[in-house]
């Protein structure tokens, strides 16, 4: 563990605030403790309201000058940063490991992610299109053209620690914005260790100062400083959706904008035209990969009811044998959860999955002994349930998974649709009539809906997020970039007439 802190020179009280340089933070020192044994891993000089203030001054300073530089040299950096996180991709993806728990290959892919979206910034650096419209008026031309929007604040989450930061952060860049980064305090390591690498590149590349910044701190003084704070334009959130309400509320009351990415209760429809094969390691993946704590993570399936026994045996087959441990070793599948809270709030799931009817099927225990003393480590657990349940419509971020059966397939979608959360969705079908049913308008009501494939996963090249409590919001590829800057539609008179429009005469004397 002490190599993976020291590689990114991460050993030693960190300091909680970035402006292109580092600020020590004069908030409380905050713990990080790693989800694999419990113990701390580091320390983290917070932000206080002052240092709060200062990152701000100088994200607004930053961005007044960012802006000026032309839209490709600016994605000239962020294929740079781009390099960087090439280079460190097993660093960081340990660091995400070691903080949060995940495995490596799952740490790494979210280096990953971070590197593809970095290569998608940098071409769209140079697509930042705007339309060109046909006036009403003769002699006139019509046009609209986007231009950089401000210092955008980015709130993440403890699950996925790094790349939901860089979907923001590499297209406001390119975009010509500044950004400022509040990373979720159970995973701020991982953002010191971000910045850590980026830095030289900012350096190297002549970026002003503030235009990435950092801000580790609780909700009070900074998380709601943030909020509040008219200077940002744009606030793009993930977490809870407790917390999206909280967030979309205080920001609109400014007047200011959101992209929300809140809670999934995402479900898999497998029907009698499944490749059952396909859809048993697509649905293991998607409910026990990053122990269930992913907000794509698949927690509900509905399957036809006369494959409802094939289906439960094979997924306990597949949950025995699920190899649960040290996310850092090799042939582990599942790690822990993120703290002891997490798996308190499971196991009351549990309970209440119970109490009102649901049957347990596998799994759902608290492991002990070696390294599960750390608490964090619990089996996968299946069960058998009604969708009328309360509790199905939850969102328990833990690694349970709801089966239940249909009978026709317009249930199946309604089935789907019940739950207030709208962010992925699939079916498993080799029918094209099932399939195409499920893509309609009156299919899957949710930001994404595939086909014979999980889900969880997602390619940054679309448009990521999904629709009712999840939030409405998009990040990351397709015409996502338009969120981060401001239209101006711009009309020029090249007639020496002043014809109005709509026909309206005006004229004096
Ligand atoms: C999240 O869980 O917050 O689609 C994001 C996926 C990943 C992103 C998940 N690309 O599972």
């Amino acid at each position: 563990m002490q190599t993976i802190l020291d590689t990114l020179d991460l050993a030693g009280e960190q300091p909680g605030a970035f402006v292109g340089q580092w600020l020590a933070g004069r908030g409380p020192s905050l713990a990080c403790y790693s989800p694999i044994d419990g113990q701390a891993i580091g320390t983290i000089r917070s932000a206080d309201r002052e240092d709060y203030e200062a990152v701000v001054h100088r994200a607004c300073d930053g961005f007044q000058e960012w802006r000026r530089w032309p839209a490709p040299r600016r994605g000239e950096v962020v294929r740079r940063i781009g390099l960087a996180l090439r280079e460190h991709k097993s660093d960081l993806g340990a660091v995400v490991s070691l903080e949060v728990g995940k495995i490596r290959a799952e740490g790494e892919g979210e280096v990953q992610e971070m590197i593809d979206i970095a290569d998608l910034a940098v071409g769209q650096a140079r697509m930042l299109y705007g339309l060109t419209m046909h006036s009403e008026r003769p002699g006139h031309r019509m046009y609209e053209q986007w231009h950089p929007l401000g210092p955008v604040g980015v709130i993440t989450a403890f699950n996925f620690p790094v790349a939901p930061w860089s979907w923001n952060a590499m297209i406001a860049m390119a975009a010509g914005d500044a950004v400022i980064w509040k990373p979720s305090a159970k995973a701020a390591l991982c953002a010191v260790a971000v910045m850590k690498i980026i830095e030289p590149v900012l350096k190297a590349e002549g970026v002003p100062d503030g235009v990435l910044s950092l801000v580790v701190g609780r909700r009070d003084p900074v998380g709601e400083a943030l909020l509040q704070d008219s200077r940002i334009p744009l606030v793009s959130a993930t977490g809870s959706v407790a917390m999206g309400r909280h967030v979309a509320r205080s920001v609109a009351s400014r007047l200011g904008r959101t992209i929300l990415e809140l809670g999934g209760n995402n479900a898999i429809i497998v029907t009698p035209h499944a490749d059952l094969e396909l859809a048993v390691k697509a649905i293991v993946f998607g409910a026990v990969g990053t122990a269930g704590q992913r907000c794509t993570t698949t927690r509900r399936i509905i399957v036809h009811e006369s494959l409802m026994a094939p289906l439960k045996a094979a997924l306990i087959k597949a949950y025995r044998q699920v190899p649960i441990g040290n996310p850092l070793e090799s042939g582990i599948l599942m790690g822990p959860l993120i703290d002891r809270d997490a798996v308190a709030g499971m196991q009351a799931a549990l309970e209440a999955i119970k109490t009102q009817g649901g049957e347990i099927l596998f799994g759902g225990e608290v492991l002990n002994g070696g390294i599960y003393d750390a608490g964090t480590y619990v089996r996968p657990c299946l069960c058998e349930v009604r969708p009328e349940m309360p509790i199905v419509s939850e969102e328990t971020f833990a690694p349970i998974l709801y089966l239940m059966a249909y009978r026709d397939l317009e249930e199946a979608v309604a089935i789907q649709n019940r739950v207030p959360q709208g962010l992925s969705s699939a079916i498993f079908t080799n029918d094209l009539r099932e399939s195409e049913y499920f893509l309609s308008h009156q299919g899957s009501d949710c930001g994404i809906a595939n086909v014979n494939i999980g889900t969880s996963g997602a390619e940054i090249g679309g448009a990521f997020g999904g629709e009712k409590d999840t939030g409405g919001g998009r990040e990351a590829g397709s015409d996502v970039w338009k969120a981060y800057m401001r239209r101006q539609t711009c009309t020029t008179n090249w007639s020496e007439a002043m014809p109005l429009a709509q026909g309206i005469h005006f004229d004096i004397g």
